[in-house]
């Protein structure tokens, strides 16, 4: 009789232990996942941040990369025109075609 008492002591404390470890598994996996949330987050955050400030830079007259489609308004054709031109880079993107100093004057 003892021994089975203490039997059933044993197996109790199995279970805890297992359930502990379970509750505690669950926890680790509920606070990676928000880590990972918070660190999806942060990166959604930075790109964003990053599509703005590459919004914000002029753009580049290194090469042919822009069509007027790219410019969501005259004025931002423009200026992509015109800058381009300041560095020496002519109308690189053939913003101009018809060579009149407008650029893209399909856009609003
Ligand atoms: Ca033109």
């Amino acid at each position: 009789m003892k021994r089975s008492v203490s039997d059933i002591v044993v197996i109790a404390a199995i279970i805890c232990l297992g359930v502990i470890g379970y509750i505690n598994h669950n926890m680790k996996i509920a606070e990676l996942n928000q880590q990972v949330k918070e660190i999806q987050g942060d990166l959604r955050e930075e790109f964003q941040s990053r599509e703005t400030t590459s919004q914000k830079e002029t753009c580049d007259c290194s090469y042919n990369v822009y069509n007027c489609g790219d410019f969501s308004t005259q004025a931002e054709a423009q200026e992509c025109f015109e800058y381009c031109r300041s560095l020496g880079k002519g109308d690189i993107h053939k913003l101009d075609r018809d060579n009149d100093g407008i650029a893209c004057e399909s856009l609003p």
